[in-house]
Protein backbone atom coordinates (compact mmCIF):
# COMPACT_ATOMS: atom_id res chain seq x y z
CA UNK A 1 0.00 0.00 0.00
CA UNK A 2 1.49 3.21 -1.35
CA UNK A 3 -0.70 5.65 0.13
CA UNK A 4 -1.60 5.94 4.18
CA UNK A 5 -3.74 3.56 5.99
CA UNK A 6 -7.47 4.77 6.33
CA UNK A 7 -8.48 3.57 9.90
CA UNK A 8 -12.30 3.77 11.23
CA UNK A 9 -12.05 4.08 14.60
CA UNK A 10 -14.61 2.43 16.55
CA UNK A 11 -16.04 4.21 19.79
CA UNK A 12 -15.12 7.32 20.75
CA UNK A 13 -15.01 7.22 24.60
CA UNK A 14 -11.57 7.82 26.17
CA UNK A 15 -9.65 5.26 24.44
CA UNK A 16 -11.06 5.59 21.55
CA UNK A 17 -10.39 9.69 21.60
CA UNK A 18 -6.58 9.35 22.32
CA UNK A 19 -6.47 7.35 19.78
CA UNK A 20 -7.76 9.14 17.65
CA UNK A 21 -5.79 11.58 18.00
CA UNK A 22 -2.94 9.69 18.53
CA UNK A 23 -3.43 8.98 14.75
CA UNK A 24 -3.65 12.45 13.93
CA UNK A 25 -0.80 13.61 15.48
CA UNK A 26 1.66 10.95 16.07
CA UNK A 27 1.49 8.01 13.86
CA UNK A 28 2.82 7.80 9.93
CA UNK A 29 1.28 6.58 7.78
CA UNK A 30 -2.16 6.69 8.90
CA UNK A 31 -5.15 8.76 8.87
CA UNK A 32 -8.00 8.85 10.61
CA UNK A 33 -10.59 8.48 8.01
CA UNK A 34 -13.95 7.79 9.75
CA UNK A 35 -15.05 7.68 13.28
CA UNK A 36 -18.04 5.51 14.40
CA UNK A 37 -19.73 6.39 17.43
CA UNK A 38 -23.67 6.35 18.37
CA UNK A 39 -23.21 8.91 20.87
CA UNK A 40 -23.70 12.20 18.72
CA UNK A 41 -21.75 14.81 21.03
CA UNK A 42 -18.85 11.94 21.33
CA UNK A 43 -18.64 11.36 17.74
CA UNK A 44 -18.73 15.73 17.50
CA UNK A 45 -16.14 15.86 20.01
CA UNK A 46 -13.46 13.02 18.28
CA UNK A 47 -14.90 14.57 14.42
CA UNK A 48 -13.63 18.03 16.05
CA UNK A 49 -10.02 16.79 16.72
CA UNK A 50 -9.18 17.79 13.24
CA UNK A 51 -8.54 14.97 11.58
CA UNK A 52 -11.18 15.61 8.41
CA UNK A 53 -12.80 12.39 9.15
CA UNK A 54 -16.02 11.10 8.36
CA UNK A 55 -18.73 10.47 11.10
CA UNK A 56 -20.74 7.51 11.60
CA UNK A 57 -23.61 6.74 13.46
CA UNK A 58 -22.70 2.60 13.37
CA UNK A 59 -20.31 0.13 11.89
CA UNK A 60 -21.66 -1.36 8.73
CA UNK A 61 -22.22 1.92 7.16
CA UNK A 62 -18.77 3.24 7.61
CA UNK A 63 -17.27 -0.14 6.14
CA UNK A 64 -19.66 0.08 2.95
CA UNK A 65 -18.66 3.81 2.64
CA UNK A 66 -15.56 2.89 0.85
CA UNK A 67 -13.09 4.99 2.90
CA UNK A 68 -12.24 2.50 5.40
CA UNK A 69 -8.57 0.55 4.60
CA UNK A 70 -8.46 -1.07 8.57
CA UNK A 71 -10.26 -0.22 11.67
CA UNK A 72 -9.58 -0.12 15.55
CA UNK A 73 -12.28 -1.28 17.50
CA UNK A 74 -12.32 1.11 21.21
CA UNK A 75 -15.44 0.60 22.11
CA UNK A 76 -16.24 -1.33 25.63
CA UNK A 77 -15.68 -4.60 25.76
CA UNK A 78 -19.17 -6.53 25.38
CA UNK A 79 -19.34 -4.87 21.68
CA UNK A 80 -16.16 -6.44 20.74
CA UNK A 81 -17.51 -9.72 19.24
CA UNK A 82 -19.93 -8.19 16.73
CA UNK A 83 -17.88 -5.19 15.64
CA UNK A 84 -14.61 -8.06 15.01
CA UNK A 85 -17.06 -10.65 13.30
CA UNK A 86 -18.08 -7.95 11.06
CA UNK A 87 -14.58 -6.57 10.52
CA UNK A 88 -13.85 -10.29 9.25
CA UNK A 89 -16.32 -10.70 6.98
CA UNK A 90 -15.03 -8.19 5.02
CA UNK A 91 -11.33 -9.24 5.40
CA UNK A 92 -10.12 -5.69 6.86
CA UNK A 93 -7.00 -5.35 9.61
CA UNK A 94 -8.12 -4.78 13.09
CA UNK A 95 -6.23 -3.67 16.31
CA UNK A 96 -8.83 -4.31 19.00
CA UNK A 97 -8.73 -2.82 22.30
CA UNK A 98 -8.12 -5.06 25.14
CA UNK A 99 -10.22 -7.72 25.91
CA UNK A 100 -10.85 -9.60 22.69
CA UNK A 101 -14.05 -10.06 24.18
CA UNK A 102 -15.43 -10.60 27.44
CA UNK A 103 -15.42 -14.73 27.68
CA UNK A 104 -13.88 -18.05 26.74
CA UNK A 105 -16.83 -18.63 24.53
CA UNK A 106 -17.33 -15.99 22.33
CA UNK A 107 -13.17 -15.27 22.07
CA UNK A 108 -13.55 -18.59 20.55
CA UNK A 109 -15.77 -17.98 18.04
CA UNK A 110 -14.23 -14.81 17.20
CA UNK A 111 -10.57 -16.91 16.37
CA UNK A 112 -12.80 -19.63 14.62
CA UNK A 113 -14.22 -16.75 11.95
CA UNK A 114 -10.55 -15.64 11.87
CA UNK A 115 -9.36 -19.08 10.64
CA UNK A 116 -12.43 -19.87 8.28
CA UNK A 117 -10.91 -16.40 6.51
CA UNK A 118 -7.75 -18.10 6.32
CA UNK A 119 -5.40 -14.89 7.54
CA UNK A 120 -4.72 -13.53 10.52
CA UNK A 121 -6.15 -9.97 10.77
CA UNK A 122 -6.60 -9.49 14.33
CA UNK A 123 -4.20 -7.72 16.80
CA UNK A 124 -5.21 -7.40 20.43
CA UNK A 125 -4.74 -4.08 22.31
CA UNK A 126 -2.33 -5.44 24.79
CA UNK A 127 -0.20 -2.27 25.46
CA UNK A 128 2.10 -3.02 28.30
CA UNK A 129 4.07 -5.53 25.13
CA UNK A 130 5.30 -2.73 23.73
CA UNK A 131 6.36 -0.46 26.94
CA UNK A 132 10.49 -0.22 26.41
CA UNK A 133 11.22 -1.59 29.93
CA UNK A 134 8.54 -4.75 29.66
CA UNK A 135 10.31 -5.09 26.59
CA UNK A 136 14.23 -5.14 28.16
CA UNK A 137 13.01 -7.06 30.91
CA UNK A 138 11.53 -9.82 28.69
CA UNK A 139 14.89 -9.78 26.89
CA UNK A 140 16.32 -10.19 30.29
CA UNK A 141 14.44 -13.43 30.57
CA UNK A 142 15.21 -14.99 27.10
CA UNK A 143 18.52 -13.78 27.37
CA UNK A 144 19.56 -16.19 30.18
CA UNK A 145 22.21 -14.28 31.47
CA UNK A 146 20.59 -13.42 35.51
CA UNK A 147 19.86 -17.24 35.31
CA UNK A 148 16.68 -18.66 35.38
CA UNK A 149 13.76 -16.38 36.58
CA UNK A 150 12.19 -17.83 39.34
CA UNK A 151 9.06 -15.13 40.82
CA UNK A 152 7.58 -11.95 39.44
CA UNK A 153 6.26 -9.28 42.20
CA UNK A 154 3.71 -6.91 40.40
CA UNK A 155 1.80 -4.25 42.01
CA UNK A 156 -0.96 -2.61 39.81
CA UNK A 157 -2.42 0.17 41.43
CA UNK A 158 -5.26 2.50 40.40
CA UNK A 159 -5.66 5.69 42.45
CA UNK A 160 -9.41 5.18 42.08
CA UNK A 161 -12.32 3.82 39.56
CA UNK A 162 -15.70 5.22 38.10
CA UNK A 163 -18.66 3.89 39.78
CA UNK A 164 -19.35 1.68 36.68
CA UNK A 165 -16.08 -0.69 38.01
CA UNK A 166 -17.91 -4.22 39.28
CA UNK A 167 -15.95 -6.46 41.58
CA UNK A 168 -15.64 -9.10 38.40
CA UNK A 169 -13.72 -5.87 36.34
CA UNK A 170 -10.76 -6.72 39.02
CA UNK A 171 -9.89 -9.22 36.83
CA UNK A 172 -11.87 -8.75 33.41
CA UNK A 173 -10.77 -4.69 33.20
CA UNK A 174 -7.04 -4.67 35.26
CA UNK A 175 -5.44 -8.27 36.08
CA UNK A 176 -6.19 -8.85 32.25
CA UNK A 177 -3.32 -7.14 31.51
CA UNK A 178 -1.00 -9.46 33.78
CA UNK A 179 -2.72 -12.78 31.74
CA UNK A 180 -1.38 -11.65 28.79
CA UNK A 181 2.08 -10.14 29.71
CA UNK A 182 2.94 -12.45 32.22
CA UNK A 183 3.48 -15.47 29.87
CA UNK A 184 4.79 -13.25 27.20
CA UNK A 185 7.54 -11.85 29.83
CA UNK A 186 7.82 -15.85 31.11
CA UNK A 187 8.01 -17.61 27.87
CA UNK A 188 5.17 -20.20 29.67
CA UNK A 189 1.67 -20.54 30.01
CA UNK A 190 -0.88 -19.91 33.18
CA UNK A 191 -1.10 -23.26 34.98
CA UNK A 192 -3.51 -21.80 37.60
CA UNK A 193 -4.60 -18.74 39.36
CA UNK A 194 -5.64 -18.13 43.17
CA UNK A 195 -7.23 -14.76 44.83
CA UNK A 196 -6.50 -13.81 48.21
CA UNK A 197 -8.12 -11.04 50.27
CA UNK A 198 -6.08 -9.23 52.45
CA UNK A 199 -7.07 -6.63 55.05
CA UNK A 200 -9.86 -3.92 53.52
CA UNK A 201 -8.72 -0.77 52.15
CA UNK A 202 -11.53 1.77 53.97
CA UNK A 203 -11.05 4.20 50.73
CA UNK A 204 -12.60 1.29 48.99
CA UNK A 205 -16.00 1.29 47.58
CA UNK A 206 -18.85 -0.59 49.58
CA UNK A 207 -19.28 -2.26 45.93
CA UNK A 208 -15.96 -3.99 45.96
CA UNK A 209 -13.83 -6.19 48.43
CA UNK A 210 -10.01 -5.52 47.34
CA UNK A 211 -7.15 -4.76 47.07
CA UNK A 212 -6.52 -8.66 46.31
CA UNK A 213 -3.35 -11.07 45.76
CA UNK A 214 -3.63 -13.19 42.15
CA UNK A 215 -1.46 -15.99 42.24
CA UNK A 216 -0.58 -16.96 38.99
CA UNK A 217 1.38 -20.11 38.83
CA UNK A 218 3.05 -20.60 35.02
CA UNK A 219 3.26 -24.57 33.54
CA UNK A 220 7.46 -23.60 33.69
CA UNK A 221 7.12 -23.19 37.73
CA UNK A 222 7.58 -19.87 37.45
CA UNK A 223 5.46 -18.01 40.45
CA UNK A 224 3.58 -14.54 40.11
CA UNK A 225 1.72 -12.69 42.89
CA UNK A 226 -0.17 -9.65 41.56
CA UNK A 227 -1.27 -6.63 44.18
CA UNK A 228 -4.11 -5.95 42.60
CA UNK A 229 -5.07 -2.13 44.35
CA UNK A 230 -7.97 0.39 42.82
CA UNK A 231 -8.15 2.57 45.91
CA UNK A 232 -4.23 3.45 45.54
CA UNK A 233 -5.00 6.99 46.01
CA UNK A 234 -1.77 8.50 45.28
CA UNK A 235 -1.60 7.69 42.21
CA UNK A 236 -1.20 5.01 39.14
CA UNK A 237 1.15 2.83 39.41
CA UNK A 238 2.29 -0.43 37.64
CA UNK A 239 5.36 -1.89 38.41
CA UNK A 240 7.30 -5.31 38.21
CA UNK A 241 9.93 -7.30 40.21
CA UNK A 242 11.83 -10.37 38.53
CA UNK A 243 13.37 -12.62 40.71
CA UNK A 244 16.17 -14.42 39.41
CA UNK A 245 18.78 -17.24 40.01
CA UNK A 246 21.58 -14.87 40.02
CA UNK A 247 20.03 -11.34 40.78
CA UNK A 248 17.06 -9.15 40.75
CA UNK A 249 15.38 -6.80 38.34
CA UNK A 250 12.94 -4.25 38.19
CA UNK A 251 10.67 -1.98 35.99
CA UNK A 252 7.91 0.59 35.98
CA UNK A 253 9.72 2.71 39.46
CA UNK A 254 9.27 6.50 39.19
CA UNK A 255 11.32 8.77 36.67
CA UNK A 256 11.64 11.79 35.32
CA UNK A 257 11.75 14.97 37.55
CA UNK A 258 13.74 14.60 40.44
CA UNK A 259 13.05 17.38 43.28
CA UNK A 260 14.41 18.42 46.62
CA UNK A 261 11.95 21.11 48.46
CA UNK A 262 11.98 22.40 52.01
CA UNK A 263 13.51 19.42 53.29
CA UNK A 264 12.11 16.39 51.14
CA UNK A 265 13.25 14.81 47.69
CA UNK A 266 10.28 13.97 45.51
CA UNK A 267 9.88 12.87 41.75
CA UNK A 268 6.41 12.96 40.20
CA UNK A 269 3.99 9.71 40.20
CA UNK A 270 1.74 9.20 37.10
CA UNK A 271 -2.24 9.61 37.33
CA UNK A 272 -3.57 7.53 35.00
CA UNK A 273 -2.41 4.76 31.93
CA UNK A 274 -2.78 7.36 29.17
CA UNK A 275 0.45 8.94 30.42
CA UNK A 276 2.05 5.70 32.05
CA UNK A 277 1.72 4.24 28.98
CA UNK A 278 1.55 6.82 26.18
CA UNK A 279 4.33 5.61 24.32
CA UNK A 280 3.47 2.38 24.74
CA UNK A 281 -0.03 3.35 22.85
CA UNK A 282 2.16 5.33 20.40
CA UNK A 283 4.36 2.27 19.58
CA UNK A 284 2.09 -0.62 19.30
CA UNK A 285 -0.48 1.61 17.06
CA UNK A 286 2.63 2.46 14.88
CA UNK A 287 3.46 -1.31 14.68
CA UNK A 288 0.00 -2.24 13.93
CA UNK A 289 -0.51 0.40 10.87
CA UNK A 290 3.12 -0.92 9.37
CA UNK A 291 2.00 -4.11 9.63
CA UNK A 292 -1.25 -3.69 8.53
CA UNK A 293 -0.25 -2.02 5.14
CA UNK A 294 2.12 -5.05 4.95
CA UNK A 295 -0.78 -7.57 5.09
CA UNK A 296 0.20 -9.04 8.95
CA UNK A 297 -0.17 -7.88 12.65
CA UNK A 298 2.72 -7.02 15.02
CA UNK A 299 1.19 -8.20 18.21
CA UNK A 300 -0.78 -10.36 20.40
CA UNK A 301 -2.98 -12.46 18.27
CA UNK A 302 -6.63 -13.71 18.37
CA UNK A 303 -5.58 -16.78 20.19
CA UNK A 304 -3.51 -14.91 22.68
CA UNK A 305 -6.63 -12.91 23.37
CA UNK A 306 -8.54 -16.09 23.82
CA UNK A 307 -6.10 -18.08 25.85
CA UNK A 308 -6.70 -14.65 27.88
CA UNK A 309 -10.43 -14.89 28.25
CA UNK A 310 -10.00 -18.57 29.63
CA UNK A 311 -7.66 -16.47 32.06
CA UNK A 312 -10.00 -14.05 33.27
CA UNK A 313 -12.81 -17.04 33.52
CA UNK A 314 -10.42 -18.92 35.99
CA UNK A 315 -9.84 -15.19 37.81
CA UNK A 316 -13.45 -14.33 38.13
CA UNK A 317 -14.06 -18.07 39.93
CA UNK A 318 -10.85 -17.49 42.36
CA UNK A 319 -12.46 -14.34 43.46
CA UNK A 320 -15.42 -16.57 45.47
CA UNK A 321 -12.89 -20.08 45.31
CA UNK A 322 -10.66 -21.15 48.21
CA UNK A 323 -7.43 -22.57 46.67
CA UNK A 324 -6.01 -22.52 42.70
CA UNK A 325 -8.47 -22.43 40.36
CA UNK A 326 -7.02 -24.74 36.92
CA UNK A 327 -6.62 -22.91 33.65
CA UNK A 328 -7.01 -25.70 31.20
CA UNK A 329 -6.17 -24.31 27.53
CA UNK A 330 -6.23 -26.41 24.23
CA UNK A 331 -3.37 -27.10 21.69
CA UNK A 332 -2.35 -23.80 19.57
CA UNK A 333 -4.14 -24.59 16.41
CA UNK A 334 -2.15 -25.19 13.17
CA UNK A 335 -3.12 -21.45 11.86
CA UNK A 336 -1.48 -20.14 14.93
CA UNK A 337 1.47 -22.12 15.50
CA UNK A 338 4.81 -20.81 15.50
CA UNK A 339 3.22 -17.02 14.99
CA UNK A 340 3.17 -16.77 18.40
CA UNK A 341 5.37 -14.07 19.97
CA UNK A 342 7.61 -16.27 22.91
CA UNK A 343 11.05 -17.22 21.66
CA UNK A 344 11.87 -20.44 23.31
CA UNK A 345 8.14 -21.77 23.40
CA UNK A 346 6.45 -20.82 19.64
CA UNK A 347 3.11 -20.87 20.45
C1 LIG B 1 -8.18 0.01 32.63
O1 LIG B 1 -9.27 -0.38 31.81
C2 LIG B 1 -6.91 -0.35 31.97
O2 LIG B 1 -6.85 -1.01 30.97
C3 LIG B 1 -5.70 0.01 32.75
O3 LIG B 1 -4.52 -0.32 32.06
C4 LIG B 1 -5.74 -0.71 34.08
O4 LIG B 1 -4.64 -0.32 34.86
C5 LIG B 1 -7.02 -0.38 34.83
O5 LIG B 1 -7.07 -1.11 36.04
C6 LIG B 1 -8.24 -0.70 33.98
O6 LIG B 1 -9.42 -0.32 34.66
Amino acid sequence: MTHDLRVAVVGAGMMGADHVRRIATTIAGATVSAVVEPDSARRAAALDLGTGAVGFADLDAALESGVVDAVLVATPGQFHEEALLKVLAVGLPVLCEKPLTQDPRSSWRVVEAEMAGGRQLIQVGFMRRFDREYQDLRKLVMGGSAGELMMLHARHRNPSVSDGYGQTMLITDSVVHEFDVVPWLAGAVVRSVEVKYPRRNARTPERLREPILVLIELDNGVLVDVEMNVSAGFGYQVQTEAVFEQGVARIGEPGGLQAWQHGRFSIAEHADYTTRFSEAYDRQVQAWVDAAKAGTIAGPSAFDGYKVAVCCAAGVKALETTGPVPVELPDVPTFYAGRGDYPGRRD
